[in-house]
């Protein structure tokens, strides 16, 4: 076959749809995220010599492929290799794949069935590391690392955290924090880009299923959940469901039928943070205060700023995110309408991020009778409690969300992708500032897979700068043309995870191939155009709280509900 100059056997082979299995590799394309390290040693191939009648096994992902190569890739030579070194790698892997948090999603496991291998024919010394639980969003278990070194290229190169590193040698060599400080001291964003590309469980989220299912079962606490924009995209595969299925139907069903007492939708809470954004991006813009204005409902790239860009933590909005304002409605407004006292209501927010875990316990967001938001799980966990409870996911009929904070427009649920959140503040301040209904509601320059977006939006007479960030690498470049005042933007979005919240830490592990995002990134504009109401600002349930509750946006009450400030 000929094939583009510079391109690997292991490329080669994909493009002639040769299958060669591999572990350590990674090639992300939409995420910038190239791993190859070439340490696995699993996608080994046989090149024939035949001058020297002498073959030889190389590695197909760091091997170019050349004019006249003869390569095998299915002889008992490397078809052996591959399954030893496959052995190697379980002689020293804890042998605990029933209680394992990865259990069938493990990609070490899955090779290990794929290659046939049916025993381990050496015993290796194993380690011993106590797990590092001690931050409340990432668990670290040094003794499943694989030294594959995936994580340490998601944090250094696409997130450019530079938190992860090759710590120790030989048998007790594995990837972890500077010195094995534990996870909560360093300056870990929890963005979970780590643990979406571990092959097996060295790095997971925390798991909180437990909390939950005592919380449903205390007769004393009422338990109130939200799920997040981008869970209706995922969550069906962890049924088998098609990437992109929208599944928000059948989610709330399953959620009732698990026992919690109101189920209500995140994007209500994103429309609400829409009525405050847009108002302050209007007061900043009017009276001339600091801009640009950031988006700041992403925690990962809360915590990046100050970790990283604390001179700028002034530019980020004040806005709580959405799933904290909506637990702080939930204990006020609707505790009051409901006549419940809000010490026993328990709020659980479903997110496909890990980052909120840490954020629902932030000094400042926990300090007072509004504790807004009690547990954080993952898209995951939902999914293994759904398959816990019994309940045939796939089956289910459809339900709708409980009122008053139930109702949700278009302009939420594109929350869920990058470029969503500033969409859908512009739908709502361009209509404030004009006084004028838009004639497109779709802002197209908006959008898009890149890292870095950039565009002008017009406003009336105005003309907006716009800068929107996926991926804290891409975040980095936009923080330091604002230090160092080379760029005049007036509003700015930030996500922490390439793509957006469709491919954040908490949802479906992707396995490396990034079709599935742009799956759920359709589906969520696709909800959006379903939508009969798509601007925050027409959402009737938020227009009730402000007129039986809150009073003005960006008003006195809204914002010592629905405002923050950010410190550690
Ligand atoms: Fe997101 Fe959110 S959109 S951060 O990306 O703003 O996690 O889906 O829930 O809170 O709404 C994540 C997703 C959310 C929040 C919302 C925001
Ligand atoms: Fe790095 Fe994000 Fe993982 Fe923390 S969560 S170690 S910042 S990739």
């Amino acid at each position: 076959m000929t094939v583009p100059e510079g391109i690997t056997i292991l490329e080669a082979a994909h493009e002639a749809g040769v299958k060669i299995p591999t572990l350590c590799h990674l090639d992300l394309h939409d995420f910038q995220l190239y791993n190859k390290t070439a340490s696995c040693r699993v996608c080994m191939v046989e090149l024939v010599d035949a001058r020297n009648n002498r073959n030889k096994l190389v590695p197909s992902c760091v091997t170019k492929a050349q004019e006249g190569m003869v390569v095998r890739t299915d002889t008992i030579r490397a078809i052996t290799a591959r399954r030893m070194a496959v052995e190697l790698l379980l002689s020293n892997h804890p042998n605990e794949c029933f209680t394992c948090p990865k259990n069938l999603e493990c990609e070490l496991q899955s090779l290990a069935e794929e290659l046939n291998v049916r025993e381990i024919r050496w015993e290796g010394e194993r380690m011993d590391y106590p797990k590092d639980m001690s931050s409340d969003a990432i668990v670290k278990d040094a003794n499943k690392c694989i030294y594959c070194r995936r994580c340490e290229t998601a944090c250094n190169e696409v997130q450019t955290c530079g938190i992860l590193s090759g710590i120790g040698r030989g048998f007790n060599a594995f990837v972890g924090p500077f010195a094995n400080i534990p996870m909560v001291e360093s300056s870990c964003t929890y963005c979970g880009q780590c643990v979406m590309v571990c092959p097996t469980a060295a790095l997971t989220e925390a798991f909180h299923c437990d909390k939950v299912w005592e919380a449903i079962n205390d007769p004393d606490k009422y338990v109130v959940v939200q799920t997040a924009p981008a869970i209706r995209v995922a969550l069906g595969e962890l049924f088998g469901m098609e990437p992109g299925t929208i599944v928000t139907g059948k989610m709330v069903t399953a959620l009732k039928r698990m026992g919690f007492d109101a189920v209500f939708d995140t994007n209500f809470g994103a429309d609400l943070t829409i009525m405050e954004e847009a108002s302050e991006l209007i007061y900043r813009l009017k009276n001339n205060k600091t801009l640009p204005i950031l988006t700041n409902c992403c925690p990962a790239w809360v915590k990046f700023i100050e970790h990283q860009f604390p001179e700028l933590i002034h530019v980020p909005s004040t806005c709580k995110s959405p799933h904290i304002m909506l637990g702080t409605i939930a204990k006020t407004y609707y505790a009051e309408k409901k006549g419940l006292d809000p010490d026993n209501i328990v709020v659980v927010s479903v997110m496909p991020c890990i980052a909120k875990k840490a954020e629902a316990k932030r000094p400042e967001l926990t300090k007072d009778e509004h504790n807004n938001v009690d547990i954080v799980i993952t898209t995951r966990e939902l999914g293994a409690m759904i398959k816990e409870a019994g309940i045939e996911f796939v089956k289910l009929p459809d339900s709708k969300f409980d009122s008053p904070l139930g109702e949700a427009t278009g302009a939420s649920v594109i929350f869920g992708t990058a470029g969503g959140v500033i969409e859908a503040a512009l739908r709502t301040a361009s209509e404030w500032m004009t006084g004028k209904p838009l004639d497109k509601v779709e802002f197209e320059e908006l959008r898009g897979m890149e890292g870095v977006r950039r565009a002008t939006v017009k406003i009336g007479d105005q003309e907006l700068k716009i800068g929107i960030a996926s991926g804290l690498g891409n975040a980095r470049h936009i923080l330091e043309d604002i230090r160092d005042g080379k760029a005049n933007y007036h509003a700015i979005e930030i996500m922490a995870c390439p793509g957006g919240c469709i491919a954040g830490g908490g949802q479906p592990y992707h396995h490396g191939n990034d079709e599935v995002i742009k799956k759920r990134r359709e589906a969520i504009y696709a909800e959006d155009r379903n939508k009969k109401v798509r601007k925050s600002h027409e959402n009737k349930e938020i227009l009730e709280l402000y007129k039986n509750y809150l009073g003005e946006p960006f008003g006195k009450r809204a914002h010592e509900l629905l405002h923050t400030h950010f410190e550690e």
